[in-house]
């Protein structure tokens, strides 16, 4: 059996911070984690150090199920997203030890390759409708088959979504919450115009996805899901908050529009409702914040029962680990949906060379034994850990509202 010598926490912060477990077993073979989790990193970095790694020393790493028992019953304390992010990383970790092992890619192991690439979205963004359009016709002419749209909503400093950097989001930017402030209204006024221009600008031939960032409630998102309507979206994420499933129930009984929600679940208990009524078209759970590969196969197989499919979270406070892992299991996985894709910087590419490669709107994890992932150590340990927190939301009386 490879026996589990070492396990490492690297917290490093190439453009952004991020967390990797890094575990290493007798015969000399290492398997990587992402264990980051935006704004509150050093918390699963301590989870795993203090809690995690010392039950990990002298085990079997080819045990993937049993330790993943171990380590979520094994607590007493079950789910939450520290936890389910430490787990993920010891997860993922192992399934690129048993891939490393075994000389093959870790789709392979999961049942191989169902599709011969995974569809991928880009996010075009811009303070106005033409700027938009213009990211999202420089999307398309790079091959993508998919394209999210956010812009600015006019009278508002500041919206989620619209980057500074055209290149490269990155929502948290400052060691203290910065405060924006939301209008409803304002926001419900400007996205079915958005949504108007790009079908104009671009035709029928491409997918068009929104975000709402958990801004609406319920009934709202059922208002705009009908204004989105005739323009066809593939999908309209995070309506509303998900803690209540069943607010879903009501979005549903007005519009046909697809719905997506999930990049901030951490087990199935928190899919489970919205899967088994049909609430729901895709679930974006991924492999980093729901428990690591092992737990997005079980949340992915019930999610097949209801034809519900994948749209794993891929944003860039995910590392390339965590991307890696995604692809493996988004071209295995049979219901698969779509990938998103925001680029990671050159800087965090270097710091974590990887296999996986994009080739006109879809992605590729490679033939590298394993994820075909890792980290450069030295060069990690160039970057040091700068606390950063995503912003708040207030409405314009001042009531604090989701971000
Ligand atoms: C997001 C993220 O990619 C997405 O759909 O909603 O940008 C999200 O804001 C960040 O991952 C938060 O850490
Ligand atoms: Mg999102």
């Amino acid at each position: 059996m490879p026996k589990i010598v070492d396990a490492r926490v690297i917290i490093t912060c190439p453009g952004r911070n991020f967390v990797t477990l890094k575990i290493v077993c007798d015969d000399g073979t290492s398997g990587v984690g992402d264990a980051t989790l935006n704004g509150r990193e050093l918390s699963v970095a301590s989870y795993l150090s203090e809690h995690v790694v010392p039950c990990l020393i002298g085990r079997d790493a080819h045990r993937i199920e049993d330790l993943w028992q171990y380590l979520y019953k094994g607590a007493y304390w079950r789910r939450g997203p520290v936890t389910m992010t430490a787990i993920a990383a010891v997860d993922m970790a192992l399934w690129d030890i048993k891939g490393k092992i075994a000389g093959l890619p870790v789709y392979q192991l999961l049942g191989g390759a169902a599709r011969d690439s995974v569809m991928v979205y880009g996010h075009a963004n811009g303070v106005s409708i033409e700027d938009t359009i213009a990211a999202a016709i420089r999307y398309r002419d790079e091959g993508y088959k998919a394209i999210r749209l956010q812009c600015g909503v006019p009278g508002m400093a500041a919206t989620y979504g619209v980057s500074k950097d055209p290149e490269f989001y990155e929502p948290a930017d400052s060691d203290l919450p910065t405060e924006a402030v939301w209008s409803t209204s304002k926001y419900l006024r400007i996205v079915p115009e958005l949504f108007a221009a790009a079908r104009q600008a671009l035709g029928w031939d491409v997918h068009l996805l929104h975000d709402i960032h958990h801004r609406l409630t319920p009934i709202e998102a059922g208002r705009l899901g009908r204004d989105l309507e005739p323009y066809r979206p593939f999908w309209l994420e995070d309506a509303t908050p998900a803690e209540n499933q069943d607010a879903f129930r009501l979005i549903r009984q007005h519009t046909t529009a697809p719905l997506a929600v999930g990049e901030i679940f951490n087990s199935i208990w928190d899919a489970k409702a919205l899967i088994e009524n049909q609430l729901i078209d895709y679930v974006r759970a991924t492999v980093t914040h729901a428990g690591g590969i092992t737990h997005l196969r079980r949340i992915a197989a019930l999610a097949d029962l209801y034809q519900v499919r994948t749209g794993c979270h891929g944003a860039t406070d995910l590392s390339p680990v965590a991307m890696a892992a995604a692809l493996h299991f988004d071209l295995s996985v049979p219901n698969f949906g779509i990938q998103e894709y925001m680029r990671h910087t050159p800087e965090t590419d270097a710091v974590f060379p990887h296999a996986y490669s994009f080739d006109r709107g879809t992605m590729h994890p490679g033939e590298a034994p394993g994820l075909g992932v890792d980290i450069d150590e030295d060069l990690a340990a160039g970057y040091e850990y700068k606390r950063a927190y995503l912003p708040v939301n207030r409405l314009e009386d001042g009531t604090l509202w989701s971000w």
